[in-house]
């Protein structure tokens, strides 16, 4: 069997990207481009791009922070919570540093309420996000998208045109298809690459801060993964996993390597580490960018929402589309939101698509790192 391991070179460029992020983000701060701080991919960011500030994510994604997180908040809360804030706290983390301010989202409660102390260490603007797609919700998120552009253009001293939003919406949804193009070659059966090196290429590109470049970095490596998969012929058929629940990256990425180290191969990322945040675009011909980018962000399926038909109807034509065998939810400890879901998911996938379904609960630790190879071993071996 030969799997792109082989040739990790194909993706160095996106995992260098990845490793170097913090000298990424010293040279932006050197050129003096305004850097906005986000936690959540209901952030839209077209109104950052519109400003030419660039925008890090910190949702954190190791548990180096979160004993001095526990000084301030309970020990029962999600971790990334915790990371989040203990990284802020302790000012440990360069992104977090390098923030000229932070924009929160009102999603689950740990989050929001996390938001009021933060506001220690930084400035914070908080979006008020409905909890459901209603027209009542889109109204309001709409008002809100509106109340951010205000506040970036106060805070900031510049102005935000129609016509800036507009050249933004079309940069990023050039970037969102190319991402697509990219991932959508594990469709291929057997898959051309590992759900790793996918994982590699979609967090190396959020350490782009030229923008515009991208697309053509992703379809340099998906021309170049095509062609050794095409002179191989060497890959070997494995199950497909489809993976979902709450974002991966940083710690919580031994979930993909569990997984893979067991034998199957992750296809699909419908967490908000993946297709939640890539698969819908902006609507260019819509002439109000506004009820354009609430209507795309709104769209997004995250358990904050209720109900949430939109991760279900994601769920449904991935399965299909990627020739998915098993679906792994993963659930951060004291996600209330995901972990409520994981019912519903799982009857979704067991009775209507007939598919395998697991979920793991998990934290930013290492040490359940035996336990879920076992357990990935013996859900993989049933499909
Ligand atoms: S759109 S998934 S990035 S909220 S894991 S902090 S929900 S207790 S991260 Fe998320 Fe936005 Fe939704 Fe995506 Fe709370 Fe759950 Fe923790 Fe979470």
């Amino acid at each position: 069997m030969k799997l792109q391991t082989e040739l990790p070179e194909i993706f160095e460029e996106f995992a260098e990207a990845r490793r170097n992020g913090f000298l990424a983000v010293k040279k932006i701060k050197d050129q003096k481009i305004p850097v906005i701080g986000i936690f959540c991919t209901y952030f839209p960011q077209e109104m950052a791009l519109a400003m030419g500030a660039a925008t890090v994510s910190l949702c954190a994604s190791s548990d180096e922070t979160i004993s001095e997180a526990e000084k301030d908040l309970p020990r029962n809360l999600c971790p990334l919570i915790k990371s989040s804030y203990g990284f802020g706290k302790t000012d440990k983390c360069p992104y977090f540093y390098f923030s000229d301010l932070v924009v929160g989202e009102t999603t689950c409660d740990g989050k929001k309420k996390m938001y009021e102390y933060l506001r220690e260490f930084k400035p914070v603007h908080v979006m008020e996000l409905p909890n459901s797609q209603s027209e009542e919700g889109y109204k309001l998120w709409k008002s809100e998208i509106i109340r951010l552009k205000e506040t970036l253009e106060k805070q900031f001293g510049v102005t935000i045109t129609e016509e800036d939003v507009k050249e933004a919406i079309v940069v990023k949804n050039k970037e969102r298809k190319a991402l697509k193009e990219f991932y959508e070659l594990s469709k291929l059966d057997p898959v051309p690459m590992l759900g790793q090196d996918v994982f590699k290429v979609i967090s190396g590109t959020t350490f782009e801060f030229d923008r515009k470049s991208i697309p053509e970095k992703l379809e340099a490596v998906k021309e170049k993964v095509l062609a050794e998969y095409k002179k191989e012929k060497k890959y070997s058929q494995k199950p497909r996993i489809l993976l979902t629940g709450c974002p991966i990256g940083g710690a919580t990425e031994k979930v993909i390597k569990a997984i893979e180290d067991n034998g199957a191969v992750v296809v699909a990322f419908e967490n908000c580490s993946g297709a939640k945040a890539v698969e819908e675009m902006v609507d260019e011909s819509n002439p109000d960018v506004y009820a354009a980018l609430a209507e795309k962000y709104l769209n997004i399926g995250c358990s904050c929402m209720t109900p949430n038909p939109n991760r279900i109807k994601m769920l449904d034509r991935m399965i299909d589309e990627y020739q998915v065998d098993g679906v792994v939810d993963m659930i951060l400890t004291a996600c209330h939101t995901y972990n409520v879901e994981t019912l519903s998911i799982k009857r979704f996938v067991n009775d209507k698509k007939e598919k395998s379904y697991m979920s793991i609960e998990t934290d930013f630790s290492q040490s359940d790192v035996g336990q879920l190879n076992t357990r990935m071993a013996a859900f993989i071996e049933m499909l």
